[in-house]
C-alpha cells in the first residue's frame, strides 16, 4: 500500500487538469479519511477489505423466493461463475414470523445456512434485514400482525419499536456471526429501506435501528438505501448542504434509470446513463457521492423490473431492456462516476410463491434478471461475466478518480477517463453521446497514458459501451492500451493467460510493453504484429472473429498465451481460480487435488471442452467422469470427445383427476359454530369505514393471507332487495357472494398499472329468496391478493382486507340496513399456523386448505374421478387433484412447469382463477382472464424429479359457461446435464382436519 501522502499528491495532480469533454465537478473533493470497521474500511473513493481497495460487484437474491435450500447453492455458483464477487440478500420479516414472538429460522427459512453457502461459494454478502424492505412483498415484508398495530409504522413509536426489536435481535444475531470480522463473508449491513420521510421521529427511529444493530454485534459498516439519489440519511458530518444526516456509516441509494418496456413489449432507451458521481453537477445530487466521505454506492441498480397483473408478459422484454449493452453503458457509467459498490436488483428474482406477492406483482418474480426464474443463465449474465472478469483482473479499477480529459475525433462519442491514484492505471469508458444514442462511429481517441501519448483507433456501433483499460499491470504483463476489452488475465504456473474480446468483425489493436523484442507466435487466427524498439511496444492488429491465439515469449517478461475472441466466443469461457475452461454452458467449480482436476458444470447440448490448467493437473474429470484429453494449441488440452448433453425425457399427461366441490360454506346449514363472531374490536386500518360498523376486517381476526369467508344471518323481509359490499382484496383480488347456497354475484377488482386497485365496492340485487320469511344466510368469500407495501411510510400496508362493510337493504332511496350477525373464518389456526414448515405464505382459508386437500397425503379416493377438467363448473371453488410420476434422468437438472391453457396468448377468454399446490406447496396463482403468467416453474425439491408428485388445484369460478379450467399440462422449461444434487424439502404430508 502506498502512503496516504503519496495518494494525496496524486490526487492534487488529477485535479489540476482542466476539464474538457467530460466535465468534472469543480468542487469535487476526493480526499477523505479512512474509516475502519474491523477488516472492512473505506474512504471517499472505495471500500477496502483488509486494506485492499475493491470494486463491489453484486446482485440481489431472495432466498425466500426459492423455497428449496439446496438450490440456493445453484444460484450462488452461477453468480460467482458470471463474475460477481458479492451477493445482496433482503430478509422478509413476515416470512419468519406468523405471530408476535414466534420466529422460525429453519428449513426454507435457514438464514444461517444461506450465509454459510455464500461463504463456501466465495461471495461477499450485503445483508438487508429490514425491518421494512418493500421488495414487492405483501406488506413490504412486515408480518401480518403488524397490520393490527394501531401506531404508525416506521416511526419511533415504542410499540412499533418493540416489535421491530423482536425481529432484529434474532436476525442480527445470525448475521453478526457471519460477518467478515467474525470469520464470515458479510461486509455491509443495511438498516431500513427507502425511508424518504426525514422527520425527527424518523431520525429517532433510525438512531434506534443503528443502535440496535450495534448492540446486536454488527461491526461492519451500516447503510440505508435512499429511494433515488436524494441525499437522505447521509452519515453525519458530510459537510454537504441539503442532505439529511443519519446515524449510518455509509450512504447508499437505488435507481432504475434508462427506459422501460412498452405495453407491446418493446424496450425503450428513454434516457442516457446518469452521472451520479464524479462527472455529475449540482447540489446534493452531484459529486462523487451525495456523501463525499463515503464511496459511491448503489445498493440497488436496475437489473430488470417487475411485471404486473394483466401485462402482456414483460419479463423477456425487461431482460433485454436492462440486459446486454445496457449493462455496459449504465453500470460502466456508474463505475466511471466512482460508484464502486453496485448491486443489481435482481440477480435472480425467483418466485413469489403462495401469498408472498404484494398487489403489484403476480407469482413470477423473474424480473428479467441475469439468472431467470427457471435458473437459466441468460445472455445478459454472460456479458456481466466479461465485466466482472475485468474488475477481478485489474484490482486498480477500485478507487479510481477522473484523469485528464482525452482528445477525440468526434463529438458523437464520449470518453470517461479515470485513473488509479495508486498505480496510475487507466479506465476509459467509451459511450455514445448521449449514451443512449446509437449509430456507427469509427474515430480516434488521443490520450496521455502512463506509457506515453497514444492515438487509439476505436469503433462504437449502436447502443453500447467499451470498457477499456490502459497502463495496467496484468498477470506480469504490461497492457499499454487495447481497443479490445479484457475478460480474464491471470498467471497459471509461471506464464500469463489473457483473454481479450471485441465485437465480431471489428478491428482490434493491443499494445504490450517489453524491454526487448519478444518472440511472437500466432498459433491460430490472423494477427499481425510489429515491435517498436524505441518504446518497447509490441503492437498486435487483428479483426475480432472466432478465437485467435498468440504465444508471446521473451522480451523480459514471463511467457503469455493471449486469446483474442469475438464477444460471443468470450461467453464460452469460464474461469475458476487459475483454471480456464471453454465450451460448456456453465463451469461451477474447478478443484485441483492430488494431480486430479475435478471440474463441475452444466451442458445444454453436447459440448466440446478445452481447458487451460496448471501442469499439476495430470488428469481431469467432468462431473466426476474422467475426460480423455489431447494437446490443444498454446498449452491447452482438449477433450477427445464432446461432453454429453442432456437426454430428453417425457412428461406424463395429466389425465386422471379427482374432483370435489370446495365451497361448502355457502350451504345454509353449514356448521359455522367454530367460527369467530364479528365484533367491535379495535380498528387499525387506514381505510375509513362507515360510522357505527363492527370491525369486519380479516386481519383483526388473525387471518392475514389468502381467502377468508364470512357468513351473515338475517331474517327474510320484503326489504331485503339488494346487498352492498365494500371490500379490500389486493391486486386482482375478488369477492363472491352467495345467498342460501346460490351465487348472487362476483366482483373482480380491475387490474392494471400503475398502482393496482386494491379495494372495491359491489352492489347486487338479491333474489326473491331473500324476501321469504325465515332465516337466510349470506356467505361471502374475499380473496386477498396481498397487502400493500408501505413504500411511502404512510401505513398503506394497513389498508383494509376482507370486508369493510356490508349491508342488506331496500332499494329506492330508503336507507336503512337489515340487521345481520356475521362470523368469519380464515386460515386454519390463524396466526397459530398449523404447517410451520411451509409456513406463512402457503395457506389461506379455503375449506379445502383447512381440510388438507392441498397436501400429498390426503386420501381423495372418494372424490369423483375425471379424465380431464369438466367443461362446466359450479360457482365457488372446485378442487382438482392428480398424481404423477417424473423420471428426470440422473445427473440432469431440469425446470418443469405447470401450464394452463394456450401459452401463445397472455389471457384466456374464460374467467376463472386457480391456486396451484404442488406436493402441498402453494406455488402460484393463475388468473385466466388477467394473466399474463400461464406457466408456473416448480423448483426441484418441491417437485420430486424422480418419483411421485401430487398436484392440487383450487379452481374458483362464477360457474358461467366457459369459465372453467382449461387443459393443464407439465412442460419442460429447461434441461441440462449437470446441476446439483437436490433433496426433497421435507414437509408434512397430511394435516389433522379441524
Ligand atoms: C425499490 C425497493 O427498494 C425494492 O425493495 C424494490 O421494491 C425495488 O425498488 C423495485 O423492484 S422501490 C423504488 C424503485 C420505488
Amino acid at each position: 500500500m502506498r502512503t496516504l501522502a503519496l495518494a494525496a499528491t496524486m490526487l492534487a495532480g488529477a485535479l489540476a487538469v482542466p476539464a474538457q469533454a467530460q466535465t468534472v465537478r469543480p468542487d469535487l473533493q476526493l480526499g477523505s479519511e479512512v474509516q475502519t470497521f474491523g477488516r472492512v474500511s473505506f474512504d471517499g473513493r472505495s471500500l477496502m477489505i483488509d486494506g485492499e481497495r475493491k470494486v463491489i460487484w453484486s446482485a440481489e437474491v431472495h432466498a425466500f423466493r426459492l423455497p428449496s435450500p439446496d438450490l440456493w447453492r445453484d444460484i450462488l455458483q452461477k453468480m460467482k461463475a458470471t463474475g460477481f464477487n458479492t451477493v445482496a440478500f433482503y430478509f422478509d420479516w413476515g416470512f419468519h414470523s406468523p405471530a408476535p414472538g414466534v420466529y422460525d429460522f429453519t428449513g426454507i427459512r435457514d438464514i444461517d445456512r444461506l450465509l454459510t453457502v455464500a461463504e463456501e461459494e466465495g461471495l461477499y454478502v450485503m445483508t438487508r434485514a429490514g425491518p421494512y424492505v418493500n421488495a414487492e412483498l405483501t406488506r413490504g415484508g412486515y408480518p401480518g400482525y403488524l397490520v393490527n398495530q394501531r401506531v404508525r409504522a416506521r416511526t419511533d413509536d415504542p410499540a412499533y419499536l418493540a416489535s421491530v426489536d423482536e425481529w432484529l435481535t434474532r436476525v442480527n444475531a445470525i448475521i453478526a456471526k457471519h460477518q467478515i470480522n467474525n470469520g464470515g463473508n458479510v461486509i455491509l449491513h443495511q438498516i431500513e429501506n427507502e425511508l424518504a420521510l426525514t422527520t425527527p421521529a424518523q431520525r429517532r427511529y433510525m438512531d434506534h435501528l443503528y443502535a440496535r444493530a450495534k448492540a446486536d454485534g454488527i461491526t461492519v459498516p451500516i447503510f440505508h438505501n435512499d429511494q433515488g439519489r436524494n441525499g437522505y440519511w447521509v452519515p453525519e458530518g458530510s459537510g454537504v448542504p441539503k442532505v439529511v444526516d443519519g446515524p449510518q456509516d455509509m450512504y447508499a441509494f437505488d435507481a432504475y434509470p434508462g427506459g422501460t418496456c412498452t405495453v407491446g413489449g418493446e424496450p425503450t432507451r428513454g434516457s442516457a446513463a446518469p452521472d451520479w458521481g464524479y462527472y455529475g453537477v449540482g447540489g446534493a445530487k452531484g459529486g462523487a457521492s451525495a456523501s463525499p466521505n463515503t464511496p459511491g454506492f448503489a445498493a440497488e441498480f436496475g437489473g430488470g423490473w417487475f411485471d404486473y397483473w394483466g401485462s402482456n408478459g414483460g419479463y423477456e422484454c425487461n431482460a433485454v431492456q436492462r440486459g446486454r449493452r445496457y449493462q455496459r453503458v449504465f453500470y460502466g457509467t456508474n463505475l466511471a462516476n466512482g460508484i464502486g459498490i453496485q448491486s443489481f436488483y435482481m440477480g435472480y428474482g425467483g418466485t413469489s410463491w403462495g401469498w408472498l406477492p404484494a398487489p403489484v406483482v403476480f407469482t413470477s418474480y423473474d424480473y428479467g434478471a441475469a439468472i431467470a426464474e427457471t435458473r437459466e443463465v441468460r445472455d445478459k449474465a454472460l456479458e456481466l461475466k466479461q465485466l466482472g472478469g475485468l474488475i477481478a483482473a485489474v484490482p486498480a479499477m477500485a478507487g479510481m478518480i477522473p484523469a485528464a480529459p482525452v482528445e477525440k475525433s468526434t463529438d458523437q462519442v464520449q470518453v470517461y477517463h479515470n485513473r488509479s491514484p495508486e498505480t496510475d492505471t487507466r479506465f476509459m469508458l467509451v459511450t455514445q453521446n448521449p449514451s443512449n444514442n446509437s449509430g456507427d462511429h469509427s474515430f480516434t481517441v488521443t490520450a496521455d497514458l502512463p506509457d506515453g501519448r497514444y492515438t487509439m483507433p476505436l469503433r462504437l456501433h449502436g447502443f453500447d459501451a467499451k470498457w477499456l483499460v490502459a497502463g495496467a499491470d496484468v498477470a506480469g504483463q504490461r497492457l499499454v492500451w487495447s481497443s479490445s476489452e479484457l475478460q480474464y488475465g491471470f498467471i497459471q504456473d509461471d506464464a500469463a493467460l489473457m483473454l481479450m474480446y471485441g465485437r465480431k468483425g471489428e478491428e482490434g489493436r493491443t499494445l504490450l510493453r517489453y524491454t526487448s523484442a519478444p518472440t511472437v507466435t500466432v498459433l491460430d487466427g490472423d494477427v499481425r504484429h510489429s515491435f517498436d524498439a524505441a518504446k518497447g511496444d509490441l503492437q498486435l492488429d487483428y479483426t475480432h472473429g472466432g478465437l485467435a491465439r498468440v504465444r508471446i515469449e521473451g522480451g523480459g517478461r514471463p511467457a503469455m498465451t493471449l486469446l483474442i475472441a469475438d464477444e460471443e466466443e468470450g461467453w464460452r469461457f469460464w474461469k475458476d481460480g487459475d483454471v480456464l475452461v471453454r465450451g460448456p454452458q456453465l463451469l461451477r467449480s474447478a478443484e485441483l487435488k492430488g494431480g486430479r482436476l475435478a471440474l463441475t458444470g452444466d451442458t445444454a447440448t453436447a459440448s466440446p471442452l478445452e481447458i487451460w490448467a496448471p501442469r499439476a493437473a495430470r488428469s481431469v474429470t467432468w462431473n466426476g467422469t474422467r475426460v480423455r484429453l489431447a494437446a490443444g494449441q498454446g498449452g491447452s488440452r482438449v477433450a477427445t470427445a464432446e461432453l454429453a448433453g442432456p437426454r430428453d425425457f417425457g412428461l406424463p399427461a395429466l389425465d386422471d383427476w379427482r374432483v370435489a366441490a370446495g365451497s361448502p360454506e355457502i350451504a345454509p346449514d353449514f356448521d359455522d359454530s367454530g367460527w369467530q363472531a364479528i365484533d367491535r374490536r379495535a380498528y387499525a386500518s387506514t381505510t375509513a369505514r362507515p360510522d357505527g360498523e363492527p370491525n369486519m376486517l380479516m386481519d383483526a381476526y388473525g387471518f392475514h393471507e389468502g381467502d377468508v369467508w364470512y357468513r351473515g344471518r338475517f331474517t327474510g323481509t320484503p326489504d331485503a332487495e339488494r346487498i352492498r359490499l365494500y371490500y379490500g382484496a389486493g391486486g386482482s383480488g375478488m369477492v363472491q357472494v352467495f345467498l342460501d347456497g346460490q351465487l348472487v354475484g362476483q366482483d373482480d377488482l380491475p387490474w392494471g398499472l400503475p398502482r393496482p386497485i386494491t379495494t372495491g365496492t359491489a352492489n347486487f340485487d338479491l333474489p326473491d329468496a331473500a324476501r321469504q320469511p325465515g332465516e337466510h344466510v349470506i356467505a361471502v368469500m374475499v380473496r386477498n391478493n396481498g397487502h400493500n407495501w408501505d413504500l411511502d411510510a404512510d401505513d398503506f400496508h394497513k389498508e383494509a382486507r376482507g370486508l369493510v362493510s356490508v349491508s342488506v337493504e331496500p332499494k329506492g332511496g330508503r336507507s336503512f340496513a337489515i340487521p345481520l350477525s356475521w362470523k368469519i373464518q380464515g386460515r386454519q389456526g390463524g396466526e397459530d399456523i398449523v404447517d410451520p414448515v411451509r409456513g406463512v405464505p402457503n395457506n389461506g382459508g379455503l375449506y379445502g386448505e383447512r381440510q388438507g386437500w392441498h397436501l400429498p397425503g390426503f386420501d381423495d379416493r372418494r372424490w369423483q374421478r375425471q379424465a380431464a377438467p369438466a367443461t362446466d363448473i359450479e360457482p365457488g371453488t372446485t378442487w382438482y387433484r392428480t398424481n404423477f410420476d417424473l423420471a428426470v434422468p440422473e445427473g440432469q437438472d431440469a425446470t418443469i412447469g405447470v401450464q394452463f391453457g394456450d401459452p401463445s396468448v397472455p389471457r384466456s377468454e374464460g374467467e376463472y382463477r386457480v391456486l396451484v399446490f404442488v406436493n402441498g406447496w402453494h406455488m402460484g396463482q393463475f388468473i385466466a382472464h388477467v394473466g399474463p403468467q400461464r406457466t408456473f416453474p416448480i423448483p426441484e425439491g418441491i417437485l420430486n424429479h424422480r418419483g411421485g408428485n401430487t398436484l392440487a388445484l383450487a379452481v374458483t369460478s362464477d360457474g358461467e359457461p366457459g369459465n372453467t379450467l382449461e387443459p393443464v399440462r407439465l412442460v419442460t422449461m429447461r434441461n441440462v446435464r449437470g446441476g446439483l444434487k437436490v433433496d426433497a424439502v421435507e414437509a408434512p404430508e397430511t394435516l389433522a382436519a379441524d
